[in-house]
């Protein structure tokens, strides 16, 4: 892609983040996830493993970021033009091939620098948790963007349950890699299974978010079911979808496009309209939504933190944001 122009359009089969991909050896990797549940148990759809939603917009002012008022994404094109690779690098493949991914039973491996490891099924995880509505700017790293309303968890009240010890200076994510459901994996587009991570005090912010449900629904397959990460404030693909694990570091983990491209993708990949991606500007971003049937809207600008720095720019205090971008 011409530097300056804004990524491609859907349609085109491979996106912009795989087009210069290095090309990485597998790792043995998929042996060491946890069993996979039973073909078979998938039937009804489980009900989401929390409470019954409640608007954030009732204990929160704008402040606190959890709402706003931009239009939103339609749900149809919220949960048919997705990156999730493990099921194809097309925009649309996921929402065609992620339907068949069991997500119930479902459990996470907790391990880590935490006084109380364990592999817990989600139903525990979540327990006694409110699922609250948080209405999000997404804005993915190839210059689109989306407004959505999630239903999740402060991932920050997740962890204390775990008693992460002084040690824990970082959070490591895995999502399930299971070549039997997901056809992707079976290809080196990535250095599978998808990892990402995040600062503690990133992971502790009452932004981040663990989320279950879009839209007042369970979280469809292809956004990440049953249990995915969004983070407003970074580029989406901080977001990691169907999580199986959760790992407290005291050293930052290795993530899956830091290790494919580290000069294109950063561990703490803040949005930033000022810090252009290598083959292309940041400075502004198509909005999918308000567009009526067109799938992109306005081009918009691009905002510091995806407008989320009232909140969060204190957690960068004294960093060079271009140097990490
Ligand atoms: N496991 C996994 N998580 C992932 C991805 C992926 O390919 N695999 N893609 C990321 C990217 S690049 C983006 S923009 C968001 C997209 O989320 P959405 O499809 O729900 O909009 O998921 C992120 N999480
Ligand atoms: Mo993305």
């Amino acid at each position: 892609m011409p530097p300056g122009r804004l990524p491609s359009l859907p349609g085109s089969s491979i996106t912009d983040e795989t087009v210069y991909r290095g090309r990485r050896r597998l790792l043995g990797t998929l042996a060491a996830l946890p069993a996979l549940a039973v073909a078979g148990c998938r039937g009804a759809e489980p009900p989401p493993p929390v409470d019954a939603p409640r608007a954030g917009a009732a204990r929160t002012g704008s402040a606190t970021g959890f709402m706003t008022d931009e239009p939103q994404t339609r749900y149809e094109d919220a949960t048919s033009y997705n990156n999730f690779y493990e099921f194809g690098s097309g925009k649309a493949d996921p929402s065609r091939a992620a339907k068949t991914l069991v997500t119930s039973p479902w459990s996470v491996q907790v391990s880590g620098a935490c006084a109380k490891p364990g592999t817990v099924p989600l139903e525990t995880l979540l327990k006694g948790l409110v699922a609250e509505e948080r209405v999000y700017r997404m804005r993915c790293v190839e210059g689109w963007s989306m407004v959505i309303p999630w239903l999740g968890v402060p991932l920050g009240e997740v962890l204390k349950r775990f008693q992460p010890t002084s040690d824990a200076k970082f959070v490591a994510f895995t999502s399930l890699a299971d070549p039997r459901q997901m056809p992707g994996v079976r290809a080196p587009i990535l250095d599978w299974p998808y990892r990402e991570g995040l600062r503690i005090d990133e992971a502790m912010h009452p932004l981040t978010l663990l989320v279950t449900g879009m839209y007042g629904k369970p979280l469809p397959q292809q956004n990440g079911a049953p249990l995915r990460l969004v983070v407003p404030w970074k580029y989406g693909f901080k977001g990691i979808k169907s999580i199986v694990a959760i790992e407290f570091t005291s050293k930052a983990p290795r993530t899956a496009w830091n290790d494919m491209q580290p000069r294109e993708y950063g561990f703490f990949a803040n949005v930033n309209p000022a810090v252009d991606h290598p083959r292309w500007s940041q400075a502004s971003e198509r909005r999918i939504a308000g567009g009526g049937n067109r799938l992109f809207a306005d081009r918009i600008r691009t905002q510091p933190f995806n407008g989320y720095a009232e909140q969060v720019a204190g957690l960068y205090e004294g960093m060079d944001l271009a140097r990490w971008y």
